[in-house]
């Protein structure tokens, strides 16, 4: 497959997982499985059917930062955040003080110090970061470096940061794989642990979990408990690449699974299409979703453009 329609779609997958799950936020998957019985398609939601969040927000001004600069420009990023920042996307309370500190002035790289004890390890960093995963899909170091500066901006504390860096890889090797071919999921695995490498215990529990899991087929109740389904990056990053690999296969299954667990199901919903759409490529996102996804000036048809931007951005810097 062409990689320019596996940019499109690991964008396109960011708003697809962000927009599915976005109704349920917060919901426990008991809660979700009496309610709706099984989430499946884009529901009404408080902005409208088929709306992104603050995940694909943020995840448009990362894009639109690496293609304005051909590449990462810390104070160009944190301004492109300022710009694009809608309250009623439903942000973080960490990130909103973060963008409030820049806006009065605090420089990019100090201002997420001010939030938490040594900087925020919520979700936001690994969510918005699909664009980054794209751009430097073929340079794992290069990609590690820009994934880390791109997340101090809002999330300084090492759980934050390497939850950026593992989604980053996890989409930049689903970019690399050629999905004519069958996956092996824990081929895949197995590289990502080693190209990642971290520091902290938490990511290198999970990721050994994971392999377990993978060999077991377990319920949802002992994935949630084994890997979790919060707000905080080391208890989502792994889930969402998880439902990827228990579902290499199809891009729907591996959302209706990722939401379907409930918690931050937006945010894992995103993490897991921005994965799935970089491996399936938009082909692989079902058209019943694409068509209700959100239209309007940053809507969907804007974030497919700016998926072939930031491809004519790769090739601009690498040629
Ligand atoms: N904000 C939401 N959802 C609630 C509002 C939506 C609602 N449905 C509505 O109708 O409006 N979702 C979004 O926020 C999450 C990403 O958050 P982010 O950007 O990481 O924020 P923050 O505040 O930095 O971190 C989130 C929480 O993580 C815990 N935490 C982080 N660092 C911590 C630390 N060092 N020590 C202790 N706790 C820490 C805190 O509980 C933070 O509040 C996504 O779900 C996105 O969709
Ligand atoms: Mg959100
Ligand atoms: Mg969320």
């Amino acid at each position: 497959m062409f990689l320019k329609e596996k940019f499109i779609g690991s964008l396109m997958g960011t708003h697809a997982g962000d927009a599915l799950g976005m109704p349920v936020e917060g919901y426990q998957p008991g809660l979700i499985k009496m309610r709706w019985g099984q989430v499946t398609e884009m529901m009404d939601a408080r902005l409208g059917r088929g709306t992104y969040t603050d995940d694909t927000e943020m995840m448009i001004a990362i894009a639109e930062s690496l293609c304005r600069c051909k590449g990462f420009n810390g104070p160009d990023m944190a301004q492109a955040f300022l710009e694009n920042f809608s309250p009623d996307r439903g942000y973080g309370g960490g990130t909103t003080k973060v963008l409030s500190l820049i806006k009065s002035g605090k420089p990019w790289d100090e201002a997420g110090k001010e939030v938490f004890n040594g900087g925020s390890y919520g979700n936001g960093s690994a969510m918005r970061i699909a664009p980054v995963g794209c751009l430097f899909y073929d340079k794992p170091q290069q990609l590690k470096e820009v994934a880390k500066l791109s997340s101090i901006i809002t999330h300084r504390h090492l759980l934050g940061i390497e939850g950026a860096v593992l989604q980053s890889l996890a989409v930049a090797k689903a970019l690399r794989i050629d999905d004519s071919k069958k996956m092996d999921p824990f081929t895949f695995l197995q590289e990502l642990i080693e190209e990642f490498n971290p520091q902290s215990k938490e990511y290198k529990d999970k990721l050994y979990l994971m392999r377990k899991l993978l060999i077991k087929e377990p319920d949802k109740e002992e994935v949630i408990k084994s890997l979790g389904n919060d707000v905080r990056a080391y208890n989502s990053v792994p889930t969402a690449i998880y439902s990827f690999l228990a579902h290499p296969d199809s891009f729907e299954e591996a959302l209706i699974y990722a939401v379907n667990l409930g918690g931050d199901t937006d945010t894992i919903g995103a993490m897991s299409g921005a994965i799935s759409g970089a491996y399936h490529g938009i082909r692989g996102v079902p058209v019943y979703w694409l068509e209700s996804l959100e239209e309007g000036p940053k809507g969907r048809g804007y974030i497919k453009k700016l998926a072939k931007k930031l491809y004519d951005t790769y090739l601009y810097i690498n040629k």
